[in-house]
């Protein structure tokens, strides 16, 4: 499997233009994924971290296995877990914001992360108003803006993944929507990564067919059956299979899921083989 990173133009735009503002801000917000925490902090975050104050926020609480949340928690400084679309979490990190504010004018933070993670969500959130281009595609906020209220002088950012990131973090945020399939070789290939991540680590339970010890492949055909992704012959369409597989579970229908654990392990570890971009679990 090539090594094709996702880091269009864009990005480095608003990379470059953060790295202009943190001058200017009080605070810097990161918004990671529940589900992942440790694969899904922001590449820009250590640097950021060493010039301003930063605050966490893990989005997704509502799609997240609530013990291992509580040890994320537990681990982390500054952190508050959020389940943005029903603003559960909301006043705490308003709180924790507005403990930043000069007495003489706004608080100004940016809203920091990586593509697909709540950014825009958290931003409108707390500047009551849906203007800040909500979506859920990946890399839909384009360019840098500022918006203000109830104290707050906030910027939202656009997505900015890691070029250099190991490609089993790639994997891991293909799984959770915040990277395009393509950077992993493609729907199938990141469904059968899935597939094993998640038999290794015996969260069965998410695999929407009944299986014994059939391989990820004709798991993968299972599910592209269950979903009717079927081509002439009643053959079975891999690439849409893995696709819908990977939305239903990125979606949080297959039920609620951590993929780490804090100390900076995944719940298994994987090594890919460079050939053939094959996953081994150590
Ligand atoms: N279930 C659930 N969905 C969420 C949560 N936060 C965000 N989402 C959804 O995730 C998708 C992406 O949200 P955005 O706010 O557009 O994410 P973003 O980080 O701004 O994305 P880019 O600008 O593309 O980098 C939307 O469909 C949101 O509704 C959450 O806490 N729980
Ligand atoms: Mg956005």
């Amino acid at each position: 499997m090539p090594r094709t990173v996702w880091y269009p133009g864009h990005m480095a735009k608003g990379t470059r233009k953060l790295n202009e503002l943190a001058a200017k801000l009080d605070l810097i917000v990161e918004v990671r994924d529940a589900r992942a925490p440790a694969s899904t902090s922001s590449p820009l975050i250590k640097y950021l971290a060493k010039i301003k104050p930063v605050i966490h926020v893990l989005s997704r609480k509502d799609l997240a296995d609530p013990e291992k949340l509580k040890s994320w928690l537990n681990s982390l400084k500054h952190t508050y877990a959020a389940d943005l679309r029903k603003r559960d979490g909301l006043n705490n990190i308003k709180k924790a914001i507005l403990k930043f504010k000069p007495s003489h004018r706004e608080v100004r933070l940016a809203v920091v992360g990586i593509p697909n993670v709540g950014k825009s969500l958290l931003l409108n959130s707390l500047i009551g108003k849906s203007n800040a281009g909500v979506g859920n595609i990946p890399g839909i906020t384009k360019s840098v803006s500022w918006y203000k209220n109830e104290g707050m002088l906030i910027v939202d950012s656009p997505g900015i993944l890691d070029p250099h990131a190991e490609a089993g973090a790639h994997l891991i945020l293909s799984w959770l929507g915040c990277a395009k399939a393509e950077v992993v070789g493609g729907h199938e290939n990141a469904a059968i990564s899935l597939i094993k991540f998640l038999c290794a680590n015996d969260m069965q339970n998410l695999i929407p067919i009944e299986f014994e010890n059939e391989s990820p492949a004709i798991i993968l055909e299972y599910i592209g059956k269950k979903y009717g992704c079927l081509i002439s012959g009643g053959r079975v369409n891999m690439e849409l299979a893995g696709q819908k597989f990977i939305e239903a579970f990125s979606s949080g229908r297959l039920g609620a899921v951590c993929l780490e654990v804090p100390d900076g392990q995944r719940a298994v570890d994987f090594e890919i083989n460079n050939d053939d971009g094959a996953v081994d679990f150590v």
